[in-house]
């Protein structure tokens, strides 16, 4: 149960803040606050008060799921002014973590410490609203205006050893007993007859070094459409040039109005989304298999970056390839990953070289893996290869062990089908680079066994990474809906927009890449082969992107060849238009009898989101996804999608499923085939509902 317990222990009462999992300031804990410091000003028996946090850290932040709804009193503000207001001094004594209301809490108190491995952060921005509770008025006050910017627009938090050295906290206490060094600390500032201090008497901070016009440039440069990290710099300034009264007003009524935006909702949305994806009920309560040692076949990109990914968190590997060559060019590739890692500060020198010696094998007989756990297939995406590989590996592993494929769209089914234990297969789509992205689709095929889904989860969060389920179609969740919104870009270049126009409109609208980008970043050949495999089951009433076809053709196959749609001259990885390209796509358009016209940006937008919504919700109704927060995470982790947008599905219901329903009508007059409506999407508008409905399943 929520609660705040008062003790008294000699001459300090101990208020302690004990709502589980992560002590959220939920209203009860803001009363127990407050109910507490009444109690304290008028324990004649206590001389001090320390506020700690019960379990494994002091305090996470507001309660989270109060946002949105109407605030319920006191407010988080007024409890922190009341603790501050003390005239006996109160000290918090931090561990784990203290971030958001959690630090301003700490912030109200007069006394900071904090054990050793304590994180300590201001994350609001990333949930789309800022420190709300003083902690834009008392920072700077503590540690200056520029370190107070920093913290407050990135939401990173900072070590103990950081905050000892700004000056945000006191004192960093030995030992990991939190009771024990609250005491302590309480009682040495009882012998040094410390006085309260609160930190609203601390000197008016000065923007000495121009610190809040350079955090608005800089982030105005950097931000790709987020409003909070720039309102929070505006909180800052109301400090530099307010009284602390009018400050926390002015903080106040900032917060008030970027609760509001849907900025903060689709925030919030990503924020619960990204626990909600691994909370699956074939699951719940279901043993994962032990992992330790995995095995990977195929050494190229993806399978040295997914060896990569499972020697970097612990597990050992062995990478099987078909001959001593490649093998070594695996070690190699998986040792330049890992000094990449090395140069980020992820790792260090002696830590490479262990991995490299002892924790990766690189072999090129298949017998080497008979004391694998899990071994992920990364070889040449055919059908037959697969099966060939599988029918080995079948031969091989002992019972119990884990066949999975990393294939980015074959049937995982008919993979299974070519083992003696379909159950134990799985599909495993990491996104390249693998060792840094950390989308991984989890494909459960008709017969895979819930412990090995639930292995596969285990596995994705051992390795870092955001897993998401999956069943089985061409291309899942991810690369099925990007095929069709891909589509609808093309299509809007062979009726007359540029691919420069569409990038742009794009990034506008808040994607870390354009489609145009995208394809030059992962290679045409990649576009073109797709097609290949497409072709087959093309439809007569298919439109074909023949432009593309020729920049393959011409050996224009993006960034590695230095062109694509753009051009990258040496060193740039940006690129530049290229008017060429702009005369194949008109030559394109002649050849099919197209007269171009031109799109708004706005256009552009309405039709890329309204294929991307329209067949995620094809992609829901069957079943690929599970909900539509599946396709939100997947959108998220793995496409550039802005985050604080919350998702494909999110935007969708924020812009309204009606509004995106009539768009599909519009665009359908001219192309009933590509437009035809999702019925899902249909039904949903038809009873009043939105996708958000399905999530709560
Ligand atoms: C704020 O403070 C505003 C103020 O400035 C102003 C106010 C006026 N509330 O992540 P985990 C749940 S804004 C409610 O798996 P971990 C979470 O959903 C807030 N619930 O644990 C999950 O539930 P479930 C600023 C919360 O150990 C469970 O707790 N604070 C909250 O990996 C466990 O979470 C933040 O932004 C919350 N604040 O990581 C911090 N936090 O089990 C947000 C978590 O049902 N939280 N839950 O799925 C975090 O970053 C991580 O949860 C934390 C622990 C690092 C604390």
């Amino acid at each position: 149960m929520a609660a705040v317990t008062y003790e008294n222990v000699g001459r300090v009462a101990v208020v302690t803040v004990d709502n589980a999992p992560v002590n959220a300031l939920s209203q009860a804990i803001r009363i127990g606050l407050s109910e507490a410091f009444d109690r304290f000003d008028a324990d004649g028996a206590a001389d001090i008060a320390v506020i700690v946090g019960a379990g494994r850290m002091f305090i996470g932040g507001a309660d989270i799921s109060e946002f949105g709804k109407p605030p319920k009193s006191p407010s988080l503000p007024d409890v922190i002014n009341r603790i501050e207001a003390s005239t006996k001094p109160v000290v918090a004594v931090i561990h784990g973590t203290a971030l958001g209301g959690g630090l301003e809490v700490a912030m109200g108190a007069h006394y900071r410490a904090a054990l050793a491995g304590t994180r300590l952060g201001l994350p609001e921005v990333k949930l789309g609203i800022m420190p709300g509770a003083g902690g834009t008025q008392r920072l700077p006050r503590l540690i200056g205006v520029d370190p107070a910017l920093k913290m407050i627009t990135s939401g990173a938090p900072v070590t103990e050893g950081d905050a000892l050295k700004s000056g945000l906290i006191d004192r960093v206490c030995e030992g990991t007993d939190i009771r024990q060094a609250a005491l302590d600390y309480a009682q040495s500032l009882l012998a040094e007859n410390a006085p309260a201090r609160p930190v609203s008497g601390l000197p008016q901070p000065a923007d000495t070094d121009s610190a809040l016009s350079n955090w608005r440039a800089r982030l105005n440069a950097s931000l790709r459409g987020e409003v909070a990290p720039l309102v929070a710099v505006d909180a800052v300034g109301a400090a530099v040039v307010m009284s602390f009264a009018e400050g926390l007003t002015e903080e106040r009524r900032l917060y008030m109005e970027l609760m509001e935006t849907p900025q903060r909702a689709g925030l919030i949305h990503a924020f619960f989304a990204e626990r909600a994806v691994a909370k699956l009920p074939e699951i719940a309560g279901i043993a994962p298999r032990d992992v330790a040692r995995i095995g990977v076949i195929g050494g190229g990109t993806m399978g040295a970056g997914i060896a990569t990914s499972a020697v970097l968190n612990g597990l050992a590997v062995t990478l099987v390839e078909r001959d001593q060559d490649a093998a070594d060019k695996a070690r190699a590739t998986i040792a330049r990953n890992l000094d990449a890692a090395v140069k980020r500060g992820k790792l260090n020198a002696e830590r490479r070289d262990a991995i490299l010696a002892d924790a990766l094998a690189t072999a090129t007989d298949y017998a080497t893996l008979t004391d694998t756990d899990l071994v992920i297939e990364a070889v040449f995406e055919s059908m037959d290869v697969k099966k060939d590989v599988f029918a080995k590996l079948d031969a091989i592993l002992p019972r119990g062990a884990i066949l999975a494929t990393n294939t980015s769209y074959l049937d995982v089914d008919e993979i299974a089908a070519a083992t003696s234990r379909p159950e134990d297969v799985i599909g495993l789509h990491f996104f390249s680079p693998a060792h840094i992205m950390k989308l991984l689709e989890v494909v459960v095929a008709g017969k895979t066994a819930p412990d090995v889904v639930a292995t596969a989860f285990a596995l994705a969060k051992r390795l870092g990474k955001t897993a998401v389920r999956a069943g089985v179609c061409d291309g899942f969740i991810g690369n099925r809906i990007l095929s069709h919104y891909r589509t609808a870009a093309d299509h809007m270049v062979l009726d007359g927009a540029s691919p420069y126009q569409i990038d742009k409109a794009l990034t506008d609208f808040g994607f870390a890449m354009g489609p145009y980008q995208v394809s030059d970043l992962a290679g045409l050949d990649i576009g073109f082969a797709t097609r290949q495999r497409k072709a087959a089951d093309a439809h007569p009433r298919d439109r074909y992107p023949t432009f593309a076809d020729a920049l393959y053709h011409k050996g224009w196959l993006g960034q590695k060849t230095g062109h694509g749609y753009y051009i990258y001259d040496k060193g740039d990885r940006k690129g530049r238009p290229d008017p060429e390209v702009e005369q194949i796509i008109a030559q394109a358009r002649a050849g099919a009898g197209i007269t171009p016209r031109s799109f708004t940006n706005d256009e552009i937008v309405r039709r890329y989101m309204a294929a991307m919504v329209n067949e995620a919700a094809r992609v829901v109704d069957q079943g690929i996804a599970q909900r539509p927060l599946d396709v939100d995470v997947v959108f998220l982790y793995g496409y550039g999608f802005p985050r604080w947008r919350g998702g494909p599905m999110k935007y969708a219901d924020q812009r309204g499923l009606d509004a995106i329903l009539a768009d599909i009508r519009t665009f359908s007059e001219t192309d009933d085939h590509f437009w035809s409506l999702a019925p899902l999407l249909q039904k949903l508008v038809a009873e009043g509902r939105n996708f958000d409905s399905l999530n709560q399943r």
